[in-house]
């Protein structure tokens, strides 16, 4: 047994290095290397309500521009950047779980995922701020933020994956959330105040790549390089983790 968890270690060491590697290429990726992305929001829920989001990411930093429409005045919208499914915004005319066949924010889940980025104004951003709704913008957003996120979702948004889904619909028109239908995200909530009302899937924006020298295909070749680089890195560091068992088992051997 003891063996077997020394052989382990050579290996889990380089995999180690292949996350500081991974980091590292990112890290370095300034400026030049910066993934700016864009959602075109529309409505669901026939909320009226559309937007555009620009969001930009480099390294961990991810910056957010967000204008709304349409939106339930004086009201709170819940935004967020929602990851998963399949990373696109449900059919709007899809038959949800809610009053008269609402969608209601779970009801989409296969088609957005989950809440993996509170757009607050202020604070975390973590999804546990999926329904702080005292941070969230009133009425229509003008909304715009810098903050850090986890490795894996800035790959995430590196790679083009994920939407923005703004939330709170006035189903009956009255001007405020209520309606015996309660919300599938907090039962405390109408449904009505939590109900996405306008999804945008994040898209690369090629308008953003043109203003330095105009390689619009940079971006690409260069991520290409950096991969094929970590990869082949990545490769000798394995192999020298493979060598590094093979003598040890060879010490062991010996012994
Ligand atoms: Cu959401």
């Amino acid at each position: 047994m003891r063996t077997t968890t020394k052989r382990m270690l050579p290996l889990l060491a380089a995999t180690a290095m292949l996350g500081t590697f991974g980091m590292s290429g990112a890290a370095m990726a300034e400026g030049p290397d910066s993934t700016s992305l864009e959602a075109n929001l529309t409505q669901l829920n026939d909320s009226g309500a559309s937007g555009t989001a620009w969001v930009t990411v480099e390294g961990n930093e991810v910056t957010v521009k967000l204008d709304s429409t349409g939106m339930l005045a004086e009201a709170p919208h819940a935004q967020h950047i929602h990851i998963g499914g399949k990373n696109q915004c449900p059919d709007p005319n899809m038959e949800g779980t809610g009053a008269d066949g609402a969608i209601r924010t779970t009801d989409a889940a296969g088609d957005y995922g989950g809440v993996k980025v509170s757009l607050t104004k202020d604070g975390d951003t973590s999804p546990d701020s999926a329904l702080a709704v005292e941070r969230f913008p009133t009425g229509d957003a003008t909304y715009e933020r810098s903050f850090e996120v986890s490795d894996e979702i800035a790959e995430n948004l590196r790679n083009g994956d994920g939407s923005v889904v703004l939330h709170g619909v006035d189903h009956n028109g009255n001007g405020t959330y209520d309606g015996e239908q309660m919300s599938d995200l907090d039962e405390s909530l109408p449904s009505e105040a939590t109900d996405p009302a306008a999804c945008g899937e994040l898209e690369m924006s090629q308008m953003d790549a043109m203003p330095e020298g105009g390689a619009e295909t940079g971006d690409g070749t260069t991520a290409g390089i950096e991969n094929s680089g970590a990869m082949l890195a990545g490769g000798g560091l394995l192999t020298a983790a493979a060598a590094g068992a093979f003598a040890l088992r060879r010490r062991q051997t010996q012994k």
